[in-house]
């Protein structure tokens, strides 16, 4: 039988992945998870429903010349089924009147070596998005005696999940950050919820950032599931809307991780890597003072990149700063224009793809165990 699935970072050669699809995405209507994230002063405030159809062509039109480049480059391309997003979710304890889309598949799949994992996630809006992937996964298990197939503990989402009045229109950026350094975020431990872009892969090390999608519960989680893998908990308090940690701490080959430098991991959580003699340099400036129309992503996504292996990396085309640093790091770097329209449906390169295959196995990449104050488990 085939292997199929086998990822265990984000820098192996990758042979195989999945790129997202725009059809039908929609805005989500205000929800306790997501009023968070969406600035005071966006013209996203109070907006939802479908996403003009011209938008989802261009998008479309850029993923889909994405997958062109990975096709050229040796890399298998998966593409997801769209549901009607425009549909509300009912369940026993919420309603919603929208779904949102599947065009970012690195918020929902989180592949650890040969397991995928649908995400916990904290989104009422993303409650069924998983799926969209599973006529994929579904034909993996057919194809792949070894793939294990795991769905996470299905968070419930009632009024428990969410700390009330949290959101506050009068809060001001100083008051968010402080809140971000305190590990004060709007998802509660009522019950274990996670977007799997907030776990950094390396090996048999597991970086997971705690903030607005992700919580300690599902570190604890991991841990327990992964008995023999380290689990961390990073914090990075310069980020005021901590969602994902692939626009904030970004792993380039073993030993090298770019981090934003508007969002630097303090002190007292590098000890691991500088034990174990990694590199951590500031990213490049982002080429743009502002996102696309109707993104809810900030302009780090210019370095939100897909490595391709330990001297390929695929940039924004024009992120032209982040291009000249890669060079500089000794990649090869390979431009893709996806920012103008597709970044707007979930965000950059990282964001619109998933893993299923790179080569590579599951190495320790910290060999010297220090006391390190990130470990879930000291
Ligand atoms: O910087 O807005 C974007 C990450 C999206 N997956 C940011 C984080």
């Amino acid at each position: 039988m085939a292997k199929i699935v086998n990822s265990w970072n984000d820098f192996d050669p990758l042979k195989h992945c999945i790129v997202g699809r725009c059809d039908n995405s929609c805005i989500p209507p205000e929800e306790p998870a997501t009023s968070e994230k969406v600035p005071i002063d966006s013209p996203m405030r109070g907006m939802w429903g479908p996403r003009p159809q011209e938008n989802v062509e261009k998008a479309n039109a850029q993923l889909d010349d994405l997958v062109k480049v990975l096709e050229a480059n040796g890399v298998k391309v998966d593409r997801p089924t769209p549901l009607q997003w425009n549909a509300p979710v009912i369940t026993p304890d919420f309603r919603t009147d929208c779904m949102m889309t599947c065009m970012p598949p690195r918020d929902v799949l989180l592949t650890i070596g040969h397991e995928m994992i649908e995400a916990a996630m904290s989104f009422r809006c993303r409650y069924w998005e998983y799926l969209a992937y599973r006529p994929l996964l579904s034909k993996y298990f057919d194809e792949d005696q070894e793939f294990l197939w795991t769905q996470a503990p299905r968070p419930r989402l009632t009024d428990r999940s969410y700390k009330h009045n949290y959101y506050d229109e009068k809060i001001s950026l100083e008051e968010r950050l402080v809140r971000t350094a305190n590990k004060d975020f709007v998802t509660t431990e009522e019950e274990i919820m996670f977007d799997a872009a907030d776990v950094m892969r390396l090996g048999k090390d597991l970086f997971v950032q705690h903030g607005l999608t992700t919580n300690r519960k599902a570190m604890e989680w991991l841990q327990r599931k992964y008995p023999d893998m380290r689990v961390h908990a990073l914090n990075f308090p310069g980020d005021p809307y901590p969602i994902h940690i692939d626009a904030t701490f970004v792993p380039l080959r073993p030993g090298l991780i770019i981090n934003n430098p508007v969002r630097p991991l303090p002190q007292e959580q590098r000890a691991i890597f500088e034990a174990n003699d990694w590199e951590i340099v500031p990213a490049a400036k982002p080429a743009h003072s502002e996102p696309p129309a109707l993104c809810y992503s900030s302009v780090w996504l210019s370095m939100n990149c897909l490595v391709l292996d330990h001297k390929t990396v695929i940039v924004e085309a024009s992120e032209v700063y982040q291009q000249e640093q890669m060079d500089k790091l000794g990649f090869n770097v390979i431009p893709v224009a996806i920012r103008d329209w597709a970044y707007a449906f979930g965000g950059g390169l990282h964001c619109s793809t998933a893993d299923v295959y790179r080569e590579g196995i599951c190495e320790d990449y910290f060999p010297k165990q220090v006391p390190d104050p990130t470990r879930v488990r000291p």
